[in-house]
């Protein structure tokens, strides 16, 4: 029969077709399962409107310093201090524009920023404590 090879082929490739639909929805479904991942993490991040890739940073306050001492940003950054140390701090911006009041030990504070310059803030409680935020604008698209 000439036809016999044709209509195997057909089923042949039917079954191609549903396998291919198959591998489309499992790849759809695990890249629906990342986003989704990927929205539940960065909703821990304080989120900054207009910014869809927000990032954060770490600054560790120990052996009373803050470290890095000096830290560079970009603007919709996150900042958390966590306070490592076994004395209470504080993260007071020379400036006023942020104060994070007492953090006791093993306490954070976390503060966004969104407006690029030079932040210098020190420690009320400490004040040969000092550290810097450096923030640039964002690059054109994101990351
Ligand atoms: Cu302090």
């Amino acid at each position: 029969m000439a036809g016999g090879h044709g209509i195997c082929f057909e089923r042949f490739s039917k079954k191609m077709n549903y396998m291919k639909t198959k591998i489309i929805y499992s790849g759809l479904f695990a890249l629906l399962v990342s986003g989704l991942l990927f929205i539940s993490c960065s909703k821990s991040n304080s989120y900054n409107p207009g910014n869809n890739s927000p990032s954060s940073a770490t600054v560790s306050i120990k052996n009373m310093a803050f470290n890095p001492i000096s830290l560079s940003i970009t603007t919709g950054t996150t900042v958390t201090w966590v306070n490592n140390d076994t004395t209470a701090h504080t993260v007071t911006a020379n400036d006023g524009s942020f104060n994070s009041g007492t953090i006791t030990a093993g306490s954070k504070f976390t503060q966004s920023f969104s407006t690029t310059g030079t932040f210098a803030y020190h420690c009320t409680l400490h004040p040969e404590m000092t550290g810097t935020i450096v923030v640039a604008k964002m690059p054109a698209g994101g990351y």
